[in-house]
């Protein structure tokens, strides 16, 4: 009789349980345990592995973020090619591909499809050995992918492990799905990436496919990317033989522990598949993440093995697809501002068109990289794409439209504002103007100090900030704490009243955290995220600018090119005079209550919270230094990343938002209690 140690039962038991718990929360969105539950299973799986470290298996859900960043991908062949869709830009031309495979097949009669919404993200393979997740990689071009089995490791609706009940003699499995970011994440990184000065993606599908290529699969686990699984081969065997039909395989798929797109439906003919796609050209823009088409497939396995393949498409399926909003019009000029952080940004500036419910009249040109690859001149006549929500783009310029007289756009040599040279570093597409005191990047600095998640200084506009700098007022961040109500009344329209409000509005601005000030700072790749998780290490500006380069880029989120930026901006003397400044001005560089903080029992560590309301007994910052002191971290705005709401009387719409997202909510009682467990 084998005795099975206790350590490595109890390892299995815990494994169990946190992948039920996991598949029943990302995959079938009906969690079976409270989080706390969960992390309280996770912290002990994590505790077992380390004390047993014999016992880590690669599909223990404590491996699901590597440790270190990648160097670069190799390339790995697929051994059943990815297809891509012949396309279909209406029903009449999806009469046309039926009556096609119809030719093919003369003697079929009524068939059944598998009608699937065609998910916009980018399409991934992933590689199951005895159920257990070895290989995932990118599409690539459909023989040969790059292999991302770190990153997509991260993502919590793929399985590291498969449930095959009844499948056990299935050695290995195949499985294709479209990785793809929600809306809702998509737009928080453009936010993040706005603030930081960083290019925005263009869409949720370049975002993820952006993704699923970073090197530090860290960056990839914070991004949330999601997936529906569509497809499933068994190597060296037929798809008939595990299932007959499209829809018994997307039924497997989910069995297996796959998201699968909830709303494929089975049509009997091409006019109910064209009643399944005039319902969601509309119905799909509530839904939380982009698509552009419906995939129609034929049901039948043995009839898409009859049909087989052409070079590049099944004949057995089709993209249905929407027309994406597209419309020509005239580029009038490229105008080119220059950002907070001093990138120069090229924008089209085109004759005003009607474009996805907006009129749009503005399109980003990125840089001059991409105005090359576009080859888009002033005068042109261009083809602007906007989809849903999603920022405008120019998608291609018409050529054959051209006027005689135009020139090549070339990007200026000197900054359109401060006239300075302006430098473009090798290797970076972002032209930029770096002379500290521009104008633009004063403005700009100045902007971004006084925003909401900085020192949230209210009453500081745009305008009053454009005021202060063009009338040489303030040529600083620290200048704004020697602004006097005198000085304040000599701007237009600027009233007593007005003047002193704003006075004191600054003077409350010095009360705010350390972490605030850090990210005011505006160091590039310094968002507020990390910002915080930089002061949680180091409570002071003077162990900052001590902390070496290789010690900041040890911190969990913070990767090596943020590191190197840190490292780097508290060593230009200018800022070190600009913080000597703000210090003398009263602003906080130490942490006040952090230095007390994490006495060890971290029971809240890696959790995010947000308070709201009034507590029946705790004031809000007691609650926040209690949530800090065992090792929690307290936000400001509610968002998918917060943990858990503390919820006191007249809570207000951060409530609302934490409903919406399914937030746990935790009254000032279950907080002490979870704190004092
Ligand atoms: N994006 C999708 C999707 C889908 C495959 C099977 C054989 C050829 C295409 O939602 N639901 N179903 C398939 O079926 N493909 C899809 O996306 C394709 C993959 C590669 C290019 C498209 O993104």
């Amino acid at each position: 009789m084998i005795q099975i140690q206790p350590e490595v039962k109890r390892v299995e038991e815990l494994r169990q349980l946190l992948q039920q718990a996991s598949y029943a929360y990302y995959v079938l969105d009906a969690p079976i345990m409270e989080d706390a539950v969960y992390d309280q299973l996770y912290r002990e799986l994590q505790q077992m592995e380390t004390q047993y470290p014999e016992l880590i298996a690669p599909d223990s859900p404590t491996q699901r973020v590597g440790e270190r960043p990648a160097t670069q991908f190799t390339s790995v062949r697929h051994n059943i090619p990815l297809y891509s869709l012949e396309n279909a830009f209406n029903v009449d031309e999806l009469r046309v591909w039926e009556q096609r495979w119809r030719r093919q097949a003369p003697t079929v009669a009524s068939v059944e499809y598998v009608c699937e919404l065609k998910i916009d993200g980018s399409a991934i393979a992933l590689t199951y050995q005895n159920g257990i997740l070895v290989r995932g990689a990118t599409r690539g071009d459909g023989v040969m992918g790059e292999d991302i089995t770190q990153n997509v490791r991260t993502i919590r609706s793929i399985p590291l492990r498969l449930n095959l009940a009844g499948l056990e003699n299935l050695e290995k499995i195949e499985v294709r799905g479209e990785a793809f970011l929600p809306l809702e994440v998509f737009k928080q990184i453009n936010e993040e990436r706005q603030k930081a000065g960083e290019q925005l993606f263009a869409n949720p599908r370049n975002a993820a496919a952006g993704t699923l290529r970073q090197l530090d699969s860290r960056i990839v686990a914070r991004r949330r990317l999601d997936f529906f699984a569509y497809t499933l081969h068994i190597p060296g065997m037929d798809d008939a033989s595990i299932s007959n039909t499209q829809w018994e395989a997307l039924e497997l798929l989910q069995k297996m522990g796959f998201r699968v797109n909830p709303n494929h439906k089975l049509c009997g003919s091409l006019p109910e598949v064209a009643e399944y796609y005039k319902y969601w050209d509309t119905e799909r823009l509530n839904l939380p993440y982009m698509t552009d088409g419906v995939v129609v497939k034929l049901n039948l396995f043995k009839l898409q093995e009859q049909l087989g393949f052409t070079q590049k498409f099944p004949r057995w399926a089709v993209a249905l697809k929407y027309p994406a909003e597209e419309a020509p019009t005239r580029v009038e000029n490229i105008a080119v501002n220059v950002g907070r952080t001093g990138a120069l940004t090229p924008l089209a500036e085109m004759r005003p068109v009607q474009l996805a419910g907006t009129t749009v009249s503005r399109a980003t040109l990125h840089n001059s990289d991409r105005i090359a690859q576009l080859d888009i001149r002033i005068g042109d006549t261009v083809i602007v794409r906007k989809a849903g929500e999603i920022i405008p783009e120019v998608v291609r310029v018409l050529q054959e439209l051209r006027p005689s007289d135009t020139e090549p756009f070339v990007m200026p040599t000197h900054c359109p504002v401060c006239g300075q040279l302006v430098v473009r570093e090798s290797g970076e597409a972002v032209t930029r103007c770096v002379n500290a005191s521009c104008a633009a990047i004063l403005k700009g600095s100045i902007e971004h100090w006084v925003s909401r998640d900085a020192l949230d200084i209210k009453g500081v506009g745009e305008k009053l900030v454009h005021q202060l700098v063009d009338k040489g007022s303030v040529h600083s961040v620290a200048d704004l704490y020697e602004l006097t109500k005198e000085k304040l009344c000599e701007l237009e329209r600027m009233g007593e009243k007005s003047a002193q409000k704003l006075v004191d509005a600054i003077a409350q601005s010095k009360n705010q955290p350390w972490s605030r000030v850090l990210y005011g700072l505006g160091i590039r790749h310094v968002g507020s995220v990390n910002a915080q998780l930089l002061t949680q290490k180091y409570f002071t500006v003077e162990q900052l600018t001590a902390a070496k380069q290789s010690d900041i880029e040890g911190i969990y989120g913070i990767g090596a090119e943020i590191a190197q930026s840190v490292y780097q901006w508290f060593r230009i003397d200018a800022n070190q005079t600009l913080i000597e400044r703000l210090r003398v001005a009263g602003l906080q560089f130490a942490a006040a209550e952090e230095t007390t903080i994490s006495d060890g029992n971290q029971k809240l560590a890696g959790k995010t919270f947000v308070v709201t309301g009034t507590l029946p007994t705790l004031k809000r910052d007691e609650a926040k230094a209690l949530i800090q002191k065992a090792g929690g971290k307290v936000t400001d705005s509610v968002s998918k990343k917060t943990d858990y709401l503390v919820v006191g009387e007249d809570a207000g719409s951060k409530l609302e938002k934490a409903q919406a997202l399914g937030i746990i909510q935790l009254n000032e009682a279950q907080l002490l209690e979870i704190l004092e467990s």
